[in-house]
């Protein structure tokens, strides 16, 4: 109860921030970034992982997740203004309640609409237990998003044991490779023939497949190898603020 109401509060008080973390393709070059959300609670950092339940279980996601999307969407906007940062996208996580609430697909629609930004750069993420939790509702909203024009990711890809066969009837853009089974890249060979698995599922379906949590260059060679496509990691960028995000925007060259 304590945090619910650090919760309200920090919203009333725009406590909150987001960070971005990059997102790379085979040649390095930016593609876009996920935001995540950061609470600065006086002296404390409180970790997403800590406060997002709470603010799931008391409702307070709504309002939350709804400042979240407005954030990034105005980012996009912005980028979209400039030639050179006019492809990037911005991944979005989505939680579970507020996929469920009623009105999302209307909110995300009226929050693209206020802030101009391009649908086809913002790419939610959604994970697998959440899906499932009532599978025909969840691919009805999503069919509804991506006829907004929205990416959508599957988080955390290969941790929620869901079937291959529910999985492969879901409209998706993209797999993210659980960090877990990038981490022990090198040394564990299971581990790899998952990662293996999980690419050629992606080419065999046409879905786009991104390894997170790459921490380290034997992850990263390893991962090229094997035709990963698309990274996200310490190794490469941490999340970060906008303003530590301008240096690598400068580099980006311009798209035709
Ligand atoms: O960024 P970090 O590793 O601290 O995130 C911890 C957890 O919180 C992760 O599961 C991440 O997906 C989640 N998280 C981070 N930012 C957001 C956000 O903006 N919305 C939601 N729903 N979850 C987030
Ligand atoms: O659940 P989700 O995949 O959205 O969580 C993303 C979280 O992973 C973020 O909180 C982010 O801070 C964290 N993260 C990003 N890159 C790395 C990494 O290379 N290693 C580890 N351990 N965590 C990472
Ligand atoms: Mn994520
Ligand atoms: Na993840």
């Amino acid at each position: 109860a304590e945090l619910e109401e650090g919760i309200r509060l920090a919203l009333e008080q725009q406590a909150f921030r987001l960070v971005y973390q990059p997102q790379f393709d085979q040649q390095g070059q930016l593609l876009g970034v996920e935001a995540l959300i950061r609470w600065q609670r006086g002296e404390e950092l409180v970790s997403p992982a800590e406060f997002i339940p709470i603010a799931e279980s008391s409702g307070l996601i709504v309002p939350l997740g709804y400042w979240i999307l407005t954030q990034a969407c105005q980012q996009l906007a912005s980028w979209a203004q400039q030639p050179a940062t006019a492809a990037l996208r911005i991944a979005v996580n989505i939680s579970a309640r507020q996929l469920q609430d009623a009105q999302f697909v209307d909110q995300v629609r009226h929050i693209l609409l206020a802030s101009s930004a391009p649908a086809q750069q913002l790419e939610l993420e959604l994970t697998e237990s959440l899906l499932l939790q009532d599978l025909p509702v969840s691919r009805s909203k999503m069919q509804q998003l991506r006829e907004l024009g929205i990416r959508i990711s599957l988080d955390d890809f290969g941790t929620g044991f869901s079937s291959l066969h529910q999985l492969v009837h879901l409209p998706l853009d993209q797999l993210k490779i659980d960090q877990s089974f990038v981490a022990p890249l090198g040394q564990d060979t299971k581990a790899a023939a998952v990662v293996q698995t999980i690419l050629d599922l992606g080419d065999n379906l046409s879905l786009e497949v991104i390894a997170e949590g790459v921490e380290t260059e034997v992850q990263y060679q390893t991962l090229l190898k094997m035709g990963c496509e698309q990274f996200q990691g310490y190794y490469l960028a941490r999340p970060m603020s906008l303003e530590a995000l301008e240096p690598l925007l400068q580099t980006l060259k311009i798209q035709d």
